[in-house]
């Protein structure tokens, strides 16, 4: 299961002052509306899981791996970020891979706070860290982190340095990424540093096919959520009647994923009829991109003040470190 599987994104403030926390809720309100669409939290289910895992792993899907490269070659000025004795808390922990290089690459970290909402997976993952790394305090938190949540008592002494890799901060509305980094701000407090992943904006075929692989693995990904409400709700979605479009939308500087209806149809999910019309989409998910200047902005608007960024050789993707 990744990070994003187990936490609660929210699409936009306005889709979530629409749809409550169920699914079948959440369904109705989203193709209800005109035009349609669904918070992107509900692709992860553990077929949704498995194949956000092998969307890493494309050629296409450039992100994971590039981030993975920054973060093994600049380890020494990273880690120079980071004071000593400091408590490392990473928002919504998927696979501990990214931390475990940053604490590899800066022993002067003493404790290891994970986040995540899922108990079960949190307490193997920080088993997992406390087996491999002796030496650091590894302290688990079972919450939701877009909301507020409190730190352990015992990592509160330390200086914080809270941790968002993968971009996942472009699948919040650009209004929802700084109220999420005001609320990090907030909880990790003053004096803080904040390391963020964040996808840049590039050419947009190298874009539209990292969201389009030629193996169809994020056609079925995107799809997968259709399953999902036949699965769940007891929908009747045919998903040969649907097709996956991802395409960059250079004004908004976004990747908007959608799913097109191939037909004039109606479909029943959650007890409810929704017709479709020939071309309609279902707006499944935005992924924003920025530029470094773009992101500092919105940082520095959140209350934080840019202190570094590194990036890779073909300007992909960057890692930004904050300070409060
Ligand atoms: C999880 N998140 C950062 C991915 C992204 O790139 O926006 C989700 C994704 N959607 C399609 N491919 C990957």
């Amino acid at each position: 299961m990744t990070a994003l599987a187990r936490s609660v994104l929210r699409y936009s403030a306005r889709h979530e002052a629409a749809a409550s926390d169920s699914f079948a809720d959440h369904v109705i309100a989203g193709l209800g509306d005109d035009p349609k669409w669904l918070s992107a939290k509900y692709f992860y289910d553990a077929a949704g899981s498995e194949l956000f895992e092998q969307i890493t792993r494309l050629p296409e899907y450039y992100p994971t791996r590039t981030e993975l490269k920054i973060l093994r070659r600049n380890t020494r000025a990273i880690s120079a970020c980071i004071p000593l004795a400091a408590a490392l808390v990473e928002f919504g922990t998927g696979s501990t891979k990214k931390a475990r290089i940053l604490i590899d690459a800066a022993p002067q970290i003493a404790a290891y706070v994970p986040v995540d909402i899922s108990a079960e997976f949190l307490a193997q993952e920080a088993d997992a860290v406390r087996r491999d790394i002796p030496s650091i305090a590894v302290l688990p938190v079972v919450a939701d982190f877009t909301r507020d949540f409190d730190l352990p008592p015992h990592s509160r002494a330390r200086p914080h340095v809270g941790f968002f890799p993968g971009s996942t901060i472009g699948n919040f509305e650009p209004e929802d990424a700084a109220e999420f980094l005001r609320q990090a701000g907030r909880i990790l407090g003053p004096g803080s540093t904040m390391i963020v992943g964040v996808d840049r904006i590039k050419d947009e075929g190298v874009l539209n096919a990292a969201y389009d692989d030629a193996a169809g693995v994020t056609a079925q990904f995107n799809l997968n959520v259709l399953a999902r409400m036949n699965r769940e709700l007891g929908g009747d979605f045919d998903l040969a009647s649907f097709r996956h479009r991802a395409f960059y939308n250079a004004a908004n500087h976004r990747i908007e994923m959608h799913l097109e209806s191939l037909k004039p149809q109606t479909v029943t999910v959650a007890g409810h009829r929704f017709e479709f019309r020939e071309g309609e989409t279902i707006h499944t998910e935005n992924s924003y991109k920025y530029t470094v200047e773009s992101f500092r902005a919105l940082a520095r608007d959140a209350g934080w003040r840019p202190v570094g960024c590194w990036s890779d050789e073909n300007d992909y993707f960057a890692i930004h470190a904050l300070k409060l």
